[in-house]
């Protein structure tokens, strides 16, 4: 089983290549962006609350993403594997995640870190905004706060990994097929 954690940045191209080397390994892509989404365009009650954190630039909760994720991962027992495309996001969902996959007998594979400095984050997110209609893009308020999030709270998750000898970088900038050849080789 091939488990990859896809970590960066807000936009720094995870979900982008994720897609990629899901359909290359058969991997499931866990989005729990994706998935928070769907809720929110169905109007379920955990789409409802978390609404009221994306629209912010804020974090969803860890109790709702753990949940989330657990169930995701159950209804798939035979995969190959998944891509957990911004999961985790904090230490105690990092922390509760190695935990979650022992009890699932399952184990991860590699952190796959895409590095892209912030004045490019801006300038895509920006980009998507006009594409995509995403509220999360809207202003620049929403994505400068969405970095300080990354920044107070993300950013730590890479130092609890590479503790693990688990975290692969690789250079986020550049034509995106020439990144996922990067990534495809740094995978172990
Ligand atoms: P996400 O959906 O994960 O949104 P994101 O961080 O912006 O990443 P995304 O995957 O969409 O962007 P990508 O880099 O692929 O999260 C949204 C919100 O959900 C969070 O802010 C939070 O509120 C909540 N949430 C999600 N997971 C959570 C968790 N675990 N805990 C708590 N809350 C959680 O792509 C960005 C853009 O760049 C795209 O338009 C793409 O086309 C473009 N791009 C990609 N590669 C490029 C390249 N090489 N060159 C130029 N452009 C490129």
């Amino acid at each position: 089983m091939l488990n990859l954690i896809f970590f960066g940045a807000p936009g720094a191209g995870k979900g982008t290549q994720a897609k990629k080397v899901c359909e290359k390994f058969n991997l499931i892509h866990l989005s729990t962006g994706d998935i928070l989404r769907a809720k929110i365009a169905d109007k379920t009650e955990m789409g409802i609350l978390a609404k009221s954190y994306m629209d912010k630039g804020e974090l969803v909760p860890d109790d709702v993403i753990l949940k989330m994720v657990e169930n995701v991962i159950k209804s798939h027992p035979k995969s190959n594997g998944f891509i957990f495309d911004g999961f985790p996001r904090t230490i105690p969902q990092a922390e509760a995640f190695d935990i979650m996959l022992a009890n699932l007998n399952m184990a991860l594979s590699d952190v796959i870190h895409l590095k892209v400095d912030k004045d490019e984050l801006i300038e895509r997110l920006k980009k998507r905004a006009e594409l995509e209609n995403r509220k999360d893009d809207s202003n620049i308020s929403i994505i400068e706060n969405r970095i300080v999030q990354y920044i107070e709270k993300t950013a730590p998750v890479k130092e609890y990994y590479s503790n693990q000898g688990k975290l692969r970088k690789v250079e986020g900038i550049g034509d995106v097929d020439e990144i996922f050849e990067k990534v495809v080789e740094a995978i172990s």
